[in-house]
C-alpha cells in the first residue's frame, strides 16, 4: 500500500483493551512520532506509558521477514504449499479434529474472522481457540447466563457518569491506565464520586480507591453472595425490576443466604466492619459500576465470580443505565473482536451459538460452506493436552506466545516439541514459542497492517498502516486466506482487502438477525473500500438502514436504549435499558450462587501464588522489551512478598529466591512489601527464556480450569519460596546483547545505549573467564580489571576507541553499584582515561545524583529525584511535576509519585 509520510495517520494503540486513538506520522527522516488522537472518544488525546512508548517498538531489530521451513528460508509459495498440503493431509488421514488452530485477542477482527471461517466452516472443526481463553472466556460465559448473549451492556461515560465505581481484581491504574485517568479526573470534579477496590494486593490503583478490601485469594464468590444477601436483608432490592425483566431470584438469595456475615468475613478474609461498610455503600448508590477483569476471570470460580456481581446489579436494576452496570473491562486491543467473529472453540461467528442447529445452518448456507463444526471445539488447556497425547497433528499458533502464557508452561511447550506438524505467524524471528516451529510465517506488525478492532465498550475503531511491510512481512488474513485457496476453498477465501472482509463481517452480523442477536453491524454490511478507509470508530450496535429505529416492544431484544446508535448526537449506547434480554424469554437470569471459600495453601506449599502484570510490560516482552524506557520501570524478574512472610522464610530485600509449585520453578528478586496480603507472593507474568535465566511463571502454573468456562485460574497456586543461597552477585551494563549467558540466576534489560545485566551465581567462577564468555573473548578493545580474590570482588571494564563496550561487578552481596550511573556510562565519552578508573570502582563521580529506579518513564525521572524535590518543598504531584516532569506526560506514574510523597510525609513525621 502506498503511504503518505507527510501525514498523521489515525490509527489505533496495539496494547491494552481501552482502545485508545493514536495519530502516528513518519517525519522525512524515517522517524516516527505518535501521539493520542485528540478526537477519539475513548481517550480524548491521552495515551499511557506505553502508548506514548510505540514509536520505540517498532524496528526492525528481531523481526521474522521472511518465511523459513525448518529454519531454512524459503519463499511464500513453498511454505503456503507445505501448510496448505499438511493440514488437507492430516485431515484426510485423521478427520478434521485432528488440526487445530491457536490464536490470539491480538489478530485484527478481518484476519481473526477469516481464521474462524476456514476452521468452523470449511475444516468442519471448532478446534479454533484462543489466547482470550486465558483472559476473558469467565466474562464470556457469565454474560451468556446472565443474558443469553455476551453483552457488555456499558460503556465508557459509565465510569464518569457513576457515583460509585467497585473495582474487582482489575489493576486498572497500571492496566487500563486511561480508563483509569478517566475515573480520577471524573473523581476531582466530583470529590462525592467514591472508588472501591477489591484486590488482595494494594496496587497502584488504591491510589483513588476510597476502602481497600484486600480480599483472601478467590475470596470474590462469598464476597458477592454476600451482598446479595444483604441487600436482601436490608430492603436494597428493586421488586419492580426484579419482577419485570428477571428470572430465578428466589434460588439465588436462597443459595447467597448460606452464610451469615460472621461466615463471610472468614471467607474472604475481610473484618466484618468492612463488609458492612462496603454493603452499605452499594446498597445507598444507585449509580453504581462494578469493573472487573483478571482477579475475577482467571479463577477457577471465574464464571460464578462474574455472575454473582451480575446478580447484584440485576438485584437492584443498575443494568444498562448511566452510571450503573457491570463492566467486564477487556484486556487486548481486540478480544472484543475476536468475540464478535467467534474464535472462541465454542462459539459461532457474529455471537451465534454452535450448539444451535438454526445458527449452524445460517451461518453455513451465509458462508455457502461444505459443512460447518457440530459440536465445540478444545478449549485452550484441553487443546495442548491434544498436541501432547497425538489427536492433534498438525497446530498453527498466530500472534501469541503459548509457551510463556498458558498454564503448565513446560508441558505446553513439550506437547509442541512433540507436535509433528507446527506452523507459527510472528512478528518476531525469536520467541518462547517461533523457536519450535516447524514453519515460521512473518506476520506484518502494528504500523503496518490494516483492519478493525473493538475496544472494551463495544467500540469499533480502524488500525491504519502508516510504515511499509518489511522484507517479505504478510498480513494475518492474507496468509491465512492464501492457505485455505490452497486447500481448495478458493472462492470462499477471494477476499481482496481488509474492507472485503469487514464487508463479510458485517453482513453476516445482519443476516437473518431481525433483533435476536446483539452483534448487530448491519449498517456497514458490503461496505465499500472508501467507506472503510474512512471509517470514524463506532459503537455496536449499528443496524441496517431500514431497521425500525423506534421497536416494538418485545420485538428488539435488549437493544439500546432509545434507539440511540441510530441517533448521530448521541455518542454512547448501552444496552438493556428496557429491561428485555436476549434470553428465550427476554429475561435476565439470576445464578444461584453458593458462597465458598478456597485455600489451595498446603504444608509443602503454604503461600499462594498470584500472578499479573506491571505498568510498563505488554505480556511477554515481545515490544515492550524493546524500549529502554519502558524497560526502566521494572527491569527485572521479581516476587513481592509481604514482610512477615519474608521473615518467616528467612528472605531479605534483593535476595534471589527461588518460588515453586508442583509444577515447576522461578528464581527471581525478592520485593518485599506491606502492600502485599500475607500468605500470598505476587509474581508477574512477562519475563521469558528471551530476558531472564529461569523466570517463565506459568511453567508453575497449575492447568487448573473454571469448569464452565475452561478458563485457567492463573491466579491462585499453592507454592513456595525459599532463599537462593548465591555465593555471588553481579551487574553489567553492555552495548551489545551478550551471545549467552551462563548464570543460574541473570536478567537482561534494554537500556539507552544497550543493556542492563543482573546477575546471582551459586558458586563462585573464575570471573576473568565469566567476563570474557560474557563480551566475547576476543572482542577488540582495551580491559581494564580489578580482583580482590580474598574478598571475592571483580571488576571488569572494556573499552572501544572513547566508548565504554561493557564493564562487570561481582561481589559476595548483592552489588550496590548505581544502575542508573552504570547505564549512562555506555553513552558517555571516555576519551580521557584518568576518569576510567571511575568504571572500575563503580562509584559514581564527584557530583553526580543517583536518580534511583525510574518512576516517569516519559521523563526519565526516578525515585531519589523524586524523594529530594519532595525533601526540597514539594508536597503535591503538580509540584513535582512543575519541578521535574515527571507525570506531567502519559500521567501513568503520578499514584507512584504520589507513594513517594506520601512515604517521605510519613518519614519526617516520624
Ligand atoms: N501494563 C499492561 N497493561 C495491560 C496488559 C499488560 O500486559 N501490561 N495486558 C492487558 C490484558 S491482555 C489484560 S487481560 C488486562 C489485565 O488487567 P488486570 O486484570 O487489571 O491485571 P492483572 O495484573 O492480571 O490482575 C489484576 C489484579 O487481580 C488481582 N487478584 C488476584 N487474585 C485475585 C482474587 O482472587 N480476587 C480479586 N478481587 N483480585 C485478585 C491481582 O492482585 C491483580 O492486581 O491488562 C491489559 N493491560
Ligand atoms: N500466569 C499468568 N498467565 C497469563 C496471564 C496472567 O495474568 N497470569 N494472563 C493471560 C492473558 S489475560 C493473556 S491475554 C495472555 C497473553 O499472552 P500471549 O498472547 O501469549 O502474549 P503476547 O506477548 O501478547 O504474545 C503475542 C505474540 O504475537 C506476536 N505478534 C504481535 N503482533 C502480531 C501480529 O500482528 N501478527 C502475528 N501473527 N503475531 C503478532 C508477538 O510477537 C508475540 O509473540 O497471557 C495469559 N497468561
Ligand atoms: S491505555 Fe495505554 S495501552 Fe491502553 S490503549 Fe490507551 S495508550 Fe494503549
Ligand atoms: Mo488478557
Amino acid at each position: 500500500m502506498k503511504i503518505d509520510a507527510a501525514r498523521e495517520v489515525r490509527t489505533t494503540c496495539p496494547y491494552c483493551g481501552v482502545g485508545c486513538g493514536v495519530l502516528a506520522k513518519v517525519a522525512a527522516n524515517g522517524e516516527v512520532t505518535v501521539r493520542g488522537d485528540p478526537d477519539h472518544p475513548a481517550n480524548f488525546g491521552r495515551l499511557c506509558s506505553k502508548g506514548s512508548a510505540l514509536a520505540e517498538t517498532i524496528d526492525l531489530d528481531g523481526r521474522l521477514l521472511h518465511p523459513e521451513i525448518h529454519g531454512r528460508r524459503t519463499d511464500w509459495d513453498e511454505a503456503l504449499d507445505l501448510v496448505a498440503s499438511t493440514f488437507s493431509r492430516t485431515i484426510a488421514e485423521h478427520g478434521p479434529d485432528a488440526v487445530a488452530f491457536y490464536v490470539s485477542g491480538q489478530l485484527l477482527t478481518e484476519d481473526y474472522y477469516v481464521a474462524n471461517k476456514l476452521m468452523k466452516g470449511f475444516i468442519g472443526s471448532a478446534n479454533i481457540d484462543t489466547n482470550s481463553r486465558l483472559c476473558m472466556a469467565s466474562s464470556v460465559a457469565g454474560h451468556r447466563r446472565a443474558f443469553g448473549s455476551d453483552t457488555v451492556p456499558g460503556c465508557y461515560d459509565d465510569l464518569e457518569l457513576a457515583d460509585l465505581i467497585v473495582l474487582v481484581g482489575s489493576n486498572l491504574a497500571w492496566c487500563h491506565p486511561v480508563l483509569y485517568q478517566r475515573i480520577a479526573a471524573a473523581r476531582e470534579k466530583r470529590p462525592d464520586m467514591k472508588v472501591v477496590l477489591v484486590d488482595p494486593r494494594r496496587t497502584m490503583t488504591s491510589d483513588i480507591a476510597d476502602m481497600h478490601l484486600a480480599i483472601a485469594p478467590d475470596g470474590d464468590v462469598a464476597l458477592f453472595t454476600g451482598l446479595l444477601a444483604y441487600l436482601g436483608q436490608h430492603n436494597a432490592l428493586d421488586r419492580t425490576y426484579i419482577t419485570a425483566h428477571t428470572t430465578g431470584f428466589g434460588q439465588a438469595l436462597f443459595a447467597a443466604s448460606a452464610l451469615d456475615l460472621a461466615g463471610i468475613a472468614a471467607a474472604t478474609g475481610l473484618g466484618e466492619d468492612e463488609l458492612v461498610s462496603f454493603y452499605s455503600l452499594f446498597a445507598a448508590t444507585a449509580k453504581t459500576v462494578t469493573v472487573y477483569s483478571q482477579g475475577v476471570n482467571q479463577s477457577s470460580s471465574g464464571t460464578d465470580k462474574v455472575n454473582a456481581i451480575i446478580n447484584c446489579h440485576l438485584a437492584t436494576g443498575r443494568v444498562g443505565k448511566p452510571g450503573a452496570g457491570p463492566f467486564s473491562v477487556t484486556g487486548q486491543p481486540n478480544a472484543m473482536g475476536g468475540r464478535e467473529v467467534g474464535g472462541l472453540a465454542n462459539m459461532l461467528a457474529a455471537h451465534m451459538e454452535i450448539e444451535n442447529p438454526e445458527h449452524r445452518d445460517r451461518v453455513q448456507r451465509f458462508w455457502s460452506a461444505p459443512t460447518v463444526a457440530e459440536k465445540p471445539g478444545l478449549k485452550a488447556v484441553e487443546m495442548f493436552r491434544a498436541v501432547a497425547d497425538g489427536r492433534i497433528k498438525a497446530l498453527w499458533i498466530m500472534a501469541t506466545n503459548p509457551v510463556d502464557s498458558m498454564p503448565d508452561a513446560d508441558a505446553v511447550e513439550a506437547a509442541i516439541k512433540a507436535c509433528p506438524f507446527v506452523v507459527v505467524s510472528d512478528v518476531l524471528a525469536k520467541t518462547d514459542t517461533v523457536r519450535h516451529a516447524h514453519v515460521r510465517l512473518p506476520a506484518a506488525a502494528w504500523g503496518e497492517k490494516d483492519g478493525s478492532v473493538t475496544n472494551s465498550e463495544r467500540r469499533i475503531s480502524r488500525q491504519r498502516a502508516f510504515l511499509a511491510t518489511p522484507g517479505e512481512a504478510r498480513a494475518d488474513w492474507w496468509i491465512i486466506a492464501e492457505v485455505a485457496k490452497r486447500m481448495g476453498f478458493a472462492e470462499a477465501f477471494s477476499h481482496a482487502s481488509p474492507a472485503d472482509i469487514f464487508a463479510e463481517h458485517a453482513a453476516l452480523s445482519a443476516f437473518e438477525n431481525d433483533g435476536a442477536r446483539d452483534f448487530d453491524i448491519g449498517a456497514y454490511g458490503g461496505v465499500d473500500a472508501e467507506t472503510y478507509d474512512a471509517l470514524a470508530p463506532f459503537q455496536w450496535p449499528a443496524l441496517s438502514p431500514g431497521t425500525p429505529l423506534w421497536p416494538a416492544e418485545g420485538e428488539m431484544a435488549g437493544r439500546p436504549e432509545g434507539g440511540a446508535w441510530r441517533r448521530p448526537e448521541v455518542k454512547s449506547s448501552r444496552f438493556f435499558a428496557n429491561g428485555s434480554f436476549y434470553t428465550p424469554d427476554g429475561r435476565a437470569k439470576f445464578i444461584a450462587i453458593r458462597p465458598t471459600a478456597q485455600t489451595r495453601a498446603s504444608p509443602e506449599y503454604p503461600l499462594v501464588l498470584n500472578t499479573g502484570r506491571v505498568r510498563d510490560h505488554w505480556h511477554t516482552m515481545t515490544r515492550t522489551g524493546k524500549s529502554p524506557r519502558l524497560s526502566q520501570h521494572l527491569a527485572e524478574p521479581f516476587a513481592e512478598i509481604h514482610p512477615a512472610d519474608a521473615q518467616h522464610f528467612g528472605i531479605g530485600d534483593a535476595d534471589i529466591v527461588r518460588v515453586s509449585t508442583e509444577h515447576g520453578e522461578v528464581l527471581v528478586r525478592a520485593l518485599v512489601t506491606a502492600r502485599q496480603r500475607r500468605g500470598s507472593v505476587f509474581v508477574p507474568m512477562h519475563w521469558t527464556d528471551q530476558f531472564s535465566a529461569r523466570a517463565r511463571i506459568d511453567a508453575l502454573v497449575a492447568p487448573v480450569t473454571d469448569a464452565i468456562s475452561g478458563q485457567p485460574a492463573s491466579k491462585n497456586v499453592a507454592a513456595r519460596v525459599e532463599r537462593f543461597a548465591a555465593a555471588a552477585f553481579g551487574f553489567a551494563v553492555l552495548a551489545e546483547r551478550p551471545a549467552s549467558i551462563d548464570a543460574d540466576y541473570w536478567s537482561l534489560a534494554r537500556c539507552a545505549a544497550g543493556w542492563r545485566l543482573e546477575l546471582a551465581l551459586e558458586a563462585d567462577r573464575d570471573w576473568p573467564d565469566f567476563a570474557a564468555s560474557l563480551f566475547g573473548a576476543d572482542a577488540p578493545g582495551e580491559t581494564l580489571a580489578y580482583h580482590d580474590v580474598a574478598g571475592g570482588h571483580y571488576r571488569f571494564a572494556r573499552f572501544a576507541g572513547s566508548r565504554l563496550t561493557g564493564a562487570l561487578y561481582l561481589a559476595p552481596s548483592p552489588v550496590a553499584v548505581s544502575r542508573g550511573w552504570a547505564v549512562e556510562q555506555l553513552s558517555a565519552d571516555h576519551a580521557d582515561r584518568r576518569g576510567r578508573l571511575a568504571i572500575v570502582a563503580g562509584r559514581p563521580g564527584g557530583n553526580s545524583v543517583d536518580r534511583g529506579a525510574v518512576v516517569c518513564s516519559c521523563f526519565g525521572v526516578g525515585a531519589n529525584q523524586i524523594a529530594e524535590a519532595v525533601r526540597g518543598g514539594c508536597v503535591s504531584v503538580e509540584a513535582i511535576g512543575a519541578t521535574l516532569h515527571a507525570g506531567t506526560n502519559c500521567g501513568s506514574c503520578r499514584a507512584e509519585i504520589r507513594t513517594i510523597i506520601e512515604a517521605r510525609r510519613l518519614h519526617a513525621a516520624e
